[in-house]
């Protein structure tokens, strides 16, 4: 026949599009030991999410297993999958399971006996609990692990976990490099094409359970009633999967869209404008979830343009959605209010008095560092600064500052990194997370954001590898304080099998590819050192406008005595943001780890360092690890050759050679800058730049992807 014909199970090419929810066969001695644990599925349809629950498991099962599991209504044999709410299901009812303190989200997946017969029950207070039990039932599977004798609880440990595309309406992403944007507006609302649903399948199996659709930057188009139509489209193809949309709007809108003369938040009119707009949304998109808000920032209009605070403008719009249970994610991503104040400090003098003053239902959108999207800073002193206020995360899941998506960075390490800091706002252990989470301070409404790198490529993220980071952000929002490198491990297994010798080197080159980055790219704490505005490649020399603080020599301050942004007490005093044990830990150079040194302080080029080098030496050193360590990873994955399908195997070769390529130039550019700055022969037995600087500076890009002007 013709399907044996086309050599059956070997036929299909994997070209990523699967994500990790491949369902590819299990090896046989698991899959035999699984079966009877999966004889028969019993679940209900009676609403939407318990059908796509339903429908997950038996292709799910039936994948990974090679048939599955038969539907049944009552347990009639041993190894049955029961599935269900004590509302949903009589047998979850019955088992008087303790389900008390999971949540609406949480689940309990349980090594049971049912009617005489082993089971396993999967149940939650809530259908979507119930379906991410499935998923992490599943999940247990494709990373190779029994499904026998199972005893396990899980509850997010945050409340919103959220995408944020920035996804424009004409099609393009700002700062995506993965195609165009999957919203085929359009096409909306009448076309909806299957990979909607791919994308709301692989977001619940994470647990990520909101997207905002479109860009901070907004269009105000988003708010009118056509494009409203279109949103209330997707909200419905995500709904079973317990993802609600959210928007960006523009706080100019009630002018733009609604003809008013004025957006001022304090303004009757434009109030009402907000609260119309408000109930018309949720006429049609009941379980709305709120806006997204970028005010004051990079251009954007906001309620300073009317001498109102962002307070002001935030609990406006707040007071909109309240009624409706909507909530307002007001970013705090401005710098813009003190021109010649150093930049990154700028977010904190805006933000930390208005501590208190926000309105129940929003939410703070803090990004990780003071600066944007590094690949390393400090975190955010804004993190253990608010305690009144419910701040959330914002985690850039898309590699603007990190090579685009053909460099293989796994963003499991950065956003660890983050969540791990102290801000020792009252004492030892008042990590980022636990603001994050709302333990600190004991907030309810809690969330952590990441700017997504979905766009239309058949594997969604420009890469296989960029794949991983979007799952570990949606793992990290689900519980931000597991390992990063438990969650590599567990994507890889799904997204390579179990072999494991693949496992292993795989993991250890993630691991290893964020501090390769930091090391070719900004070692030492130096930080935006990218190319003007499209952010690709090195461009260390830029001075050019409009900004000062939008180019590199603002922020490395080379000179001929040596480089660094003193931010101590002697320069912008920007470590006076953080508690007193943090703040003193950073301006000491005694005791400042190497990674932020630059960051903070300006040191001659001779400064000795710990190791025993001077500065120009260690930043040379660093410089050339990245790119030895991009040369490993290449002969890791070279290694893999053979275990690995040949389309994706030849994709992240080819990818990795390019990053070798480009950490080169890197290395040199940057080496060649600062070494035309401070007069420095290099250490003995590093290699000189390829080129001469002025080659490095002849370089410009036109039609880099994901261009913006901010
Ligand atoms: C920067 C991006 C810019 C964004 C801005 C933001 O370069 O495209 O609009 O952040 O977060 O990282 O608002």
């Amino acid at each position: 026949m013709l399907v044996a014909g086309l050599g059956a199970g070997h036929a299909r090419a994997e070209d990523g599009h699967d994500l990790w929810l491949r369902y590819r066969p299990l090896p046989a001695a698991q899959a035999d030991a699984a079966r009877g644990h999966a004889t028969q599925l019993v679940a209900g349809t009676a609403s939407a999410t318990q059908a796509v629950t339903r429908a997950e498991l038996l292709r799910g099962l039936g994948g990974l297993l090679g048939h599955a599991p038969v539907p049944a209504d009552a347990v009639s044999r041993d190894g049955a999958i029961v599935v269900g709410t004590p509302a949903s299901s009589p047998l979850v009812a019955g088992l008087h399971l303790d389900l008390h303190d999971l949540g609406r989200e949480g689940y309990l997946i349980r090594s049971v006996v049912l009617d005489g017969h082993p089971a396993t029950v999967i149940a939650g207070n809530d259908d979507i609990g119930v379906l991410y039990g499935a998923f992490g039932l599943l999940r247990r599977l494709q990373t190779g692990q029994p499904i026998d004798r199972l005893d396990l609880r899980e509850r997010p440990r945050v409340q919103l976990r959220v995408l944020d595309h920035w996804d424009n309406l004409d099609g393009s992403v700002e700062r995506g490099y993965a195609g165009a944007s999957i919203w085929d507006w359009w096409r909306l609302p009448d076309y909806l094409p299957p990979r909607y649903t791919d994308y709301a399948r692989a977001n619940a199996s994470i647990g990520i359970n909101g997207t905002v659709l479109n860009n901070v930057n907004a269009d105000p188009l988003i708010l009118s009633h056509a494009y409203l139509e279109k949103v209330a489209a997707l909200a419905g193809v995500f709904r079973p999967y317990g993802i609600r949309v959210y928007l960006s709007v523009r706080f100019s809108a009630p002018i733009e869209v609604g003809g008013l003369k004025t957006a001022d938040p304090l303004d009757p009119q434009v109030q009402r404008w907000w609260r119309g707009k408000a109930d018309e949304i949720y006429r049609l998109i009941p379980d709305f979830g709120g806006f997204l808000v970028k005010a004051n920032s990079e251009g954007q209009p906001g309620p300073q343009d009317y001498h109102r605070s962002h307070a002001d403008g935030a609990n406006m719009l707040a007071a909109a959605l309240a009624p409706h249970g909507g909530v307002v994610m007001w970013r705090a991503f401005v710098y813009a209010n003190k021109p010649g104040e150093d930049r990154i400090k700028q977010a904190y003098g805006e933000f930390k008095p208005l501590d208190g003053k926000f309105a129940a239902n929003v939410l703070l959108q803090v990004k990780n560092g003071p600066l944007d999207f590094q690949p390393r800073e400090p975190f955010n002193p804004l993190f253990g600064a608010m305690p009144k206020t419910q701040l959330m995360m914002e985690f850039q899941i898309t590699k603007e500052y990190l090579g685009f998506a053909t460099h293989l960075v796994y963003l499991g390490p950065l956003y660890q990194e983050a969540l791990a800091a102290d801000t020792m706002e009252h004492g030892k252990g008042s990590t980022v997370a636990k603001v994050v989470d709302g333990t600190l301070d004991g907030h309810a409404l809690t969330g952590m954001a990441g700017v997504a790198n979905i766009g239309a490529d058949r594997d969604w993220c420009g890469s296989v590898f960029n794949q991983a980071n979007w799952y570990v952000f949606g793992r990290l929002a689900w519980d931000p304080t597991l390992s990063a490198r438990a969650i590599a491990e567990e994507w890889t297994r799904m997204t390579f099998g179990n072999d494991e010798a693949v496992v292993r080197p795989v993991v250890d080159m993630m691991m290893g590819s964020r501090e390769a980055a930091v090391d070719y790219m900004t070692p030492l704490g130096l930080a935006h050192l990218m190319g003007h505005g499209h952010h690709y490649g090195p461009e260390p020399w830029d001075a050019s406008g409009p900004r000062a603080d939008w180019t590199p020599v603002y922020f490395h301050r080379a000179d001929k005595g040596g480089i660094g942004f003193d931010r101590t007490a002697s320069g912008s005093d920007a470590v006076a943001q953080y508690a007193p044990p943090v703040a003193n830990e950073f301006a000491s150079l005694r005791q400042i780890p190497d990674e932020y040194l630059l960051w903070f302080h300006h040191v001659p080029w001779s400064y000795r360092m710990r190791s025993g080098r001077t500065l120009w030496d260690e930043l040379v050193r660093h410089y050339t690890q990245g790119v030895e360590d991009v040369a490993r990873m290449r002969e890791t994955w070279a290694g893999l050759k053979g275990h690995i399908d040949d389309e994706r195997y030849r994709q992240v070769a080819t990818f990795l050679a390019i990053q070798q390529r480009e950490a080169q130039w890197w290395r040199d550019a940057c080496i060649a800058y600062f070494q035309s700055i401070n007069g420095l022969p290099l250490p003995a037995g590093y290699a000189p730049p390829a080129h001469p600087l002025k080659y490095y500076q002849s370089l410009s890009f036109k039609y880099v992807p994901g261009y913006s002007a901010w």
